[in-house]
């Protein structure tokens, strides 16, 4: 079960296939299906993921550590498992990993984690939903998702739709660029917030898979593989929730967390789970949207690579 590095990281028959044959994979997190989305959805919309990759000829890596295994790659007889076990899954970011593996835990791997493992195996392309950032009142929480230390020491493109929007945009942003973690606007001028395709915040656009593709090389050899690249694709327009609509839901959100007194790593999954019920299902429709289209996005980068 341990692997050269003699770390507990196993690859799917299939996944292991295509990175020994160099055909292109897309890791996908598991944090959106443990925590973010409601049962039976979260198993279906894995699978409608995992569809789009293969639909644009490329394999689906799902990242998730089960009784303290990391698993690149969920085949059917996992995915029962994983389905029918009576075991908590925890929520996994990369600093959580060491004891998760000793103590032989299960949980959904958060954009860091999921960034770690699939290095360690040789990925390079990576779809999520949103990563995390700075969190609003951060001068006084000091809540800053290890995501953006991710990105800034491991060399994997993350396709997202932007930072999720519960966030300090602005200050997730600064912290990007002080950590020199290219900023790429997939066909649009400004950051995506999630739920939102546009912003007022500025973005570097790029129209063009080629384009993007030699800049993720120079980057690499500029950077000695040292750090990643976030790819900011907007949600589809039909599915966008504007920010006038959804900001007081979110602000609802933050004053009820503070009131209840949820903070640390159970805030993005309660704020989450709170603007699904308060917006009536329509956030979710969102998220499972925007995924569904960094999919895509992430497998014709592959691809394109
Ligand atoms: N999507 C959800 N809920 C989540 C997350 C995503 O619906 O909890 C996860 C992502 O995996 C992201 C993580 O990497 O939240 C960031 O958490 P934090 O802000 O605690 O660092
Ligand atoms: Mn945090």
């Amino acid at each position: 079960m341990y692997n050269s590095e003699g770390l507990p990281i196993k690859l799917s028959e299939e996944v292991h296939c295509a990175l020994s044959e160099k055909r292109q994979v897309v890791a996908l997190e598991s944090t959106v299906i443990t925590h973010g989305l409601p049962k039976p959805l979260n198993w279906e919309v894995l699978a409608r993921l995992q569809q789009v990759i293969s639909e644009e000829d490329c394999t689906a890596a799902t990242i998730i550590v089960h009784r303290g295994v990391a698993h690149i790659g969920i085949d059917d007889s996992l995915k029962e498992e994983l389905q029918n076990t009576d075991i908590p899954f925890n929520k996994l970011s990369l600093r959580d990993l060491p004891l998760a593996f000793a103590r032989k835990d299960s949980g959904g791997t958060t954009v860091s984690a999921t960034m770690g493992l699939a290095h360690r195996a040789g990925i390079e392309v990576f779809a999520t939903g949103g990563i995390g950032g700075v969190h609003r009142f951060w001068q006084d929480s000091w809540d800053v998702s290890m995501d953006l230390i991710a990105l800034s020491r491991m060399p994997v493109i993350v396709v997202s739709a932007g930072c999720k929007a519960i966030l300090d945009v602005e200050a997730t942003l600064e912290m990007l660029e002080s950590f020199g973690v290219p900023v790429v606007g997939w066909q649009t001028d400004t950051f995506p917030l999630f739920y939102t395709p546009e912003s007022n915040y500025h973005i570097s656009r790029c129209d063009d898979l080629d384009l993007l593709a030699q800049s993720w090389k120079a980057h690499k050899i500029l950077r000695d593989n040292g750090s990643g690249m976030l790819v900011a694709n907007p949600i589809p327009k039909e599915y966008g929730i504007h920010s006038s609509q959804i900001e007081p839901f979110i602000n609802q959100a933050i004053a009820e967390a503070k009131h209840v007194g949820i903070k640390g790593k159970e805030l993005t999954p309660f704020l989450l789970d709170l603007l699904a019920q308060i917006t009536k299902g329509e956030s979710v429709k969102a998220n499972i949207a925007l995924l569904e289209h960094n999919a895509r996005l992430a497998s014709v980068l592959a691809k394109a690579l």
